[in-house]
């Protein structure tokens, strides 16, 4: 359908280049991944297994239960022991903006020269480590450019690719709500509909898929929010305490809800985790705001409407309100 010119065609083409005259492929994708990562990364081992190409997939964190609606991801391993990085002649990383999210930054930093890195992302850069970074940061998500790939290469889009490029898309836009989301996006999804995407399926796993306890720790979160005059940012956090026994995955879509939030330029939500950082993310709705660039501040990146960084710390209550101790 979409046979139009992309900008990166030879990009996409030459990727495409590398995977047919690589032996044997690493597959990459960020820690405490989200749906995007993990459908873009479950997209291309289904092509490397019909191309019948040896590869390891890896995430520094194993995808959680709840993304098991989407092919493939049994074949995610965490186990770095697994991971003989030096047999990899083709390394491609997926939706990160920055190295250090894969937890391979040394290995990919201090690659063998038999060994080629490509980077697929739709984040707003951070760092330069690929020897062929295909980045459209106005993509609204990783998939769109999994898409754009196959497509680029004529490669024909399964039911399970299909369901991947959809899942990312839907979960990466907040379900077509962010600005990131053009005619284009709904047109892929359409498509992808066309060609077998069960959406009731994806919705069921990614958007429908809270409990009640997972509901009243968001309920704690929202009735602690808390509006900054000065910047004109609401915000409000989260403790270890709260949170209880939840599988962090719940809280994931916190930030996008508060986001719906009228008449402010942003919110952020800042809360811990069980690993002993500290997550904060902002999002915004506003024309003139980037929150990429609040992020970067933070040491940390994403897109001008999501960003987010992670710190080493606890959260504290003072008299003057919460701070990272
Ligand atoms: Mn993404």
């Amino acid at each position: 359908m979409y046979c139009a010119m992309m900008d990166n065609e030879i990009l996409y083409n030459k990727i495409f280049a590398k995977i047919k005259e690589a032996d044997s492929i690493l597959l990459v994708t960020h820690e405490k991944p989200d749906v995007d990562a993990i459908s873009s990364v479950c997209a291309f081992i289904d092509l490397l297994e019909q191309l019948e190409k040896r590869y390891f997939a890896y995430c520094f964190d194993a995808p959680p239960r709840q993304f098991d609606f989407l092919p493939h991801t049994e074949k995610i391993s965490a186990d770095k022991s697994a991971l003989n990085f030096d047999d990899y002649d083709l390394i491609i990383v997926f939706d990160c903006g920055g190295l250090n999210r894969t937890k391979l930054a040394d290995e990919i930093n201090n690659r063998g020269e038999h060994q080629f890195v490509i980077e697929i992302d739709h984040h707003v850069k951070t760092d330069s480590y690929a020897d062929l970074e295909l980045r459209e940061p106005e993509r609204a998500s990783t998939t769109e450019l999994v898409y754009n790939f196959f497509k680029a290469n004529k490669i024909r889009i399964n039911k399970n690719t299909a369901n991947c490029v959809l899942a990312g898309i839907l979960t990466d836009s907040g379900n077509f709500i962010y600005v990131s989301t053009t005619n284009r996006t709904i047109k892929i999804a359409s498509e992808m509909l066309s060609l077998g995407a069960n959406l009731p399926r994806i919705m069921e796993n990614t958007l429908r898929n809270k409990n009640l306890p997972a509901l009243k720790i968001w309920g704690k979160a929202m009735s602690r929010v808390k509006i900054n005059k000065k910047y004109n940012i609401a915000f409000t956090v989260l403790t270890l305490d709260d949170i209880g026994g939840l599988d962090e995955e719940y809280l994931e879509g916190i930030p996008n809800f508060l986001g719906n939030l009228r008449g402010v330029k942003a919110v952020m939500v800042v809360r811990e985790q069980k690993d002993g950082t500290i997550k904060g993310s902002f999002r915004s709705a506003h024309p003139n705001v980037n929150v990429a660039k609040l992020a970067q501040v933070l040491g940390g990146g994403g897109h001008i409407k999501a960003a987010g960084f992670t710190l080493e710390g606890r959260l504290e209550l003072t008299e003057e309100g919460w701070r990272v101790v």
